[in-house]
């Protein structure tokens, strides 16, 4: 690899991209030419690849190694001993057999959450699944932060995985275009959230389509806290946080006393309207959900909702919602109103109407693919069977043996002795970080595989330095792309990085299973190996591929799968008889009304979808001290807190921007730029403000993606949201994150 340049294609969550090399290092990046709108994030990798904040060298934190209790309140503030390859991995084998020994394997968590990077066999979370299976099981974690009340709900409405549904039962962009007449957008369809999608995407169409939609005079309306959250050119109205449900069942009670539902539609398809009925008319309650209850609640006024309803019911219309609707305090509650909305108005099952979720939220959502075989590591079984919901990790670590409740179960949450996260950074991504702190001082032990020393990674015992994807070969493979890359080892690993596959090999000899973790298949041979087995599977789809050493040389293929041929229309066979074909609800029907949610008696949830005032939010009395309503959407600059070393580097870019209304900053006396710091009664972070109109009054909008980095008086110097965040579930049929459902205060600081 030396003395010569080179440039060669890889791919990304964020898309595919040609990384350039001068005599074994990387000096640049430059977009993949068959992307139509390629993403900029890629930009800051030669920066971050050899940034100072890489984990050279495997490092014990001193308490731990030495320390008799092992100093588990020094963690985040203690110094890290670095030692040779085999010493470290010695020393984390014979632990990871103690507490095996001692506690048993349901005493270690390996839920191990995050996005780690794109590649199929070098995917962090497969490794670390894998390794602990053969270790004799892990306690796991379920869902996602993205989706995880969805993935509770959507079940018990239509009868589907919400992630099946996500990848193959939507309209797709070709489809909208040539039928829908009006896109309402729950929290927007933002195509700086479409730059990535899990294991990438490759053509990013997003903001294609929306010219094409404007040009074929497809209405478009954007019910959003953010202007910026659609492309420039729908309507904007802008809802206050976390009320969505609220206004949705305004619309519903205009649509009923309108005589503008769907009757036929209801009876046939649906199950439990009446109930909902009641309730809308406040038969049930004695609070009758009209437009004008809705507009106190939601901030839009009567007449907007009442013609918002006129249009739905008077041309075809789809709802879309974006996932960040879900990750708040009954976030389930939107999710099935949106459902029940578009059922009343008899919509679902018509080309370009109905209901889709997570259209912008990540890029592939809406793109016309057929699906072909997988391509990745299989994991094995694991032997324990207990899991968390997956934003629950801090309730676990505080609270041992404790009882909670979960869709339906009840549960309890085991006792944790050792952490293992690989590909994941909870110091970034989970909430209210200061009670993370406190639950990251429980376990005896934490193991972090990272490239960089991120907050997590300072927080831990064991870290060993893991590769980035530009350090081993791989093979890059995402649903809804229709691309197939190789991934070239571009250059030797960095100081002494090595593959997570390595270091769990190197784990797995010492604890004598190897034989069971390698299958005696040196990387280069899984790939081989997984590689021919997915073009068997693609062959028997009529899809001829070359062999591993010809997709080497091309470097990448377009599969035969993109196109307007491809794309369906979900539900039509269950509109046309749903009788023949039954959704797999247990009447087989939409269900309006769940009879398995009310027999779990919970009171946030009757059965059927309905408003609760959230803990926090414009209308709480916690607003007279916090006043401002907090939005931490995904950051458009970058992928959640990856590659932050570099980013945070970049003038101007630390702590992060807060978008904050005129108002609000004039009432405070904050000008564009200045110094602020953002606080509530968990904690608090600085921010730079940033004053614009496209936020509305009432709600300031800190993105993620900062490394959290608190001084001695506790607030974060970054500017990272989940700080401020509360740690709670959905509801208890999700359990999911509350991320949005945060109040906090604004004052400027001096510098
Ligand atoms: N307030 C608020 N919080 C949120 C959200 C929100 O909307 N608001 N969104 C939530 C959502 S939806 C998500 S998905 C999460 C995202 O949270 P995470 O998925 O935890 O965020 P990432 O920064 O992608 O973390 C991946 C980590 O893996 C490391 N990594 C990359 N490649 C490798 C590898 O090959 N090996 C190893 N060992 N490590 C690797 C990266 O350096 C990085 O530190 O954040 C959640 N948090
Ligand atoms: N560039 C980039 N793209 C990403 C990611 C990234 O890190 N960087 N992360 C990816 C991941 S893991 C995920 S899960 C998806 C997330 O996709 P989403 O969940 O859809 O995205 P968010 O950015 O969290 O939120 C989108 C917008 O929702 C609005 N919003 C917040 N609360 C409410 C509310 O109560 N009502 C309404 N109507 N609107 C509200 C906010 O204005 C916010 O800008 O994004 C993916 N895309
Ligand atoms: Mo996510």
């Amino acid at each position: 690899m030396t003395n010569k340049s080179e440039s060669r294609v890889t791919t990304s969550h964020w898309g595919a991209f040609q990384v350039l090399t001068r005599d074994g290092r990387i000096v640049g990046t430059a977009d993949f030419t068959p992307d139509p709108h390629a993403s900029r994030i890629a930009e800051t990798i030669p920066a971050a690849v050899y940034h100072r904040t890489r984990v050279a060298r495997p490092s014990i934190r001193r308490g731990w190694l030495e320390g008799g209790d092992r100093a588990r309140n020094l963690r985040g503030h203690d110094e890290f001993v670095e030692l040779p390859w085999d010493e470290a991995l010695d020393i984390t084998a014979t632990e990871l057999q103690r507490v095996i020994a001692e506690h048993g394997n349901g005493s270690i968590f390996g839920g191990s959450y995050g996005w780690a990077s794109a590649g199929r066999f070098h995917h962090a979370l497969s490794q670390v699944h894998r390794f602990l299976n053969v270790s004799g099981g892990y306690v796991s974690s379920f869902a996602s932060y993205s989706t995880a009340a969805a993935q509770a709900i959507i079940p018990h409405v239509f009868g589907i995985n919400f992630l099946k549904m996500t990848w193959g039962w939507q309209n797709a962009w070709p489809t909208i275009a040539d039928n829908t007449q009006t896109l309402v957008m729950f929290g927007g369809i933002n195509p700086k959230n479409s730059q990535v999608s899990m294991g990438g995407v490759t053509h990013h169409e997003t903001d294609g389509w929306f010219r094409e939609f404007d040009k074929r005079g497809i209405r478009r309306i954007n019910i959003s806290p953010q202007i910026t959250d659609t492309p420039p050119g729908a309507e904007w109205l802008a809802v206050i946080p976390g009320t969505d449900t609220a206004m949705m069942l305004g619309i519903a009670h205009a649509l009923e006393t309108g005589n503008l539902i769907d009757r036929d539609f209801i009876d046939r398809c649906t199950t439990g309207y009446d109930r909902l009925r009641n309730y809308l008319l406040g038969e049930s309650d004695g609070v009758a959900k009209t437009p004008e209850w809705a507009a106190e609640i939601c901030g839009i006024d009567a007449t907007s909702i009442r013609e918002l309803a006129q249009t739905m019911a008077t041309t075809r219309t789809l709802i879309t919602v974006a996932w960040s609707l879900q990750r708040a305090q009954n976030g389930e509650q939107p999710f099935w109103m949106a459902a029940t909305l578009a059922a009343i108005l008899g919509q679902i099952g018509l080309p370009g109407g109905g209901i889709g979720y997570g259209y912008g939220a990540i890029g592939g959502v809406g793109v016309a693919v057929k699906r072909v075989g997988g391509l990745t590591l299989p994991q094995g079984e694991n032997p324990v069977t207990d899991f968390i919901p997956v934003a629950r990790i801090a309730d676990l670590l505080l609270n041992p043996g404790q009882p909670y409740d979960f869709n339906g179960q009840q549960r309890k949450y085991a006792d944790i002795r050792l952490v293992y996260w690989c590909g994941g950074n909870p110091f970034h991504h989970h909430q209210d970080l200061n009670r993370l702190e406190q639950a990251f001082q429980q376990p005896e032990t934490i193991i972090v595989h990272e490239p960089w020393w991120t907050a997590t990674a300072k927080r831990a015992d064991i870290v060993f330095p893991a590769t980035t994807p530009y350090e081993r070969e791989d093979i890059g493979r995402a649903q809804g792309d229709s691309y197939l890359f190789h991934m070239p080892r571009l250059i030797d690993p960095v100081d002494e990085a090595r593959d997570d596959y390595e270091i769990f090999t190197g784990l797995a000899r010492r604890m004598g299973l190897e034989q069971e973790f390698t299958e005696g298949r040196s990387a280069g041979e899984w790939l081989n190996h997984l590689y021919e087995q997915f073009r068997q599977e693609t062959m028997a789809d009529g899809i001829d591929l070359p062999d591993f050493e010809e997709l080497r040389r091309r470097n990448w293929i377009d599969l035969p799968v993109r196109g307007a041929e491809f794309a369906q229309t979900p539900f039509a066979e269950f509109r046309k008889d749903p009788v023949a074909s039954p959704l797999s609800t247990p009447s087989g029907l939409i269900e309006i009304f769940s009879a398995t949610i009310d027999g779990f008696g919970y009171d946030e949830c009757p059965g059927h979808p309905c408003w609760h005032t959230p803990d926090e939010w414009l209308g709480a009395g916690l607003a007279a001290e916090y006043p401002l309503h907090l939005v931490s959407p995904q950051p458009g600059d970058k992928l959640h807190s990856q590659m932050e070393s570099a980013i945070a580097d970049l003038p101007g870019a630390r702590p992060t921007l807060i978008e904050i209304n005129p108002q609000d900053a004039g009432t405070r006396d904050i000008h564009d730029g200045d110094l602020v710091k953002v606080f509530n009664q968990r904690g608090g972070c600085r921010a730079r403000a940033h004053i614009s109109t496209d936020i509305r009054p009432g709600v300031v909008s800190l993105p993620t993606g900062a490394w959290l980095e608190p001084g001695i008086d506790g607030t974060d110097a970054q500017g990272n949201p989940n700080i401020l965040t509360r740690d709670l579930g959905t509801s208890r049929i999700g359990q999911g994150s509350s991320a949005h459902t945060t109040l906090v205060e604004i004052t400027r600081l001096i510098e």
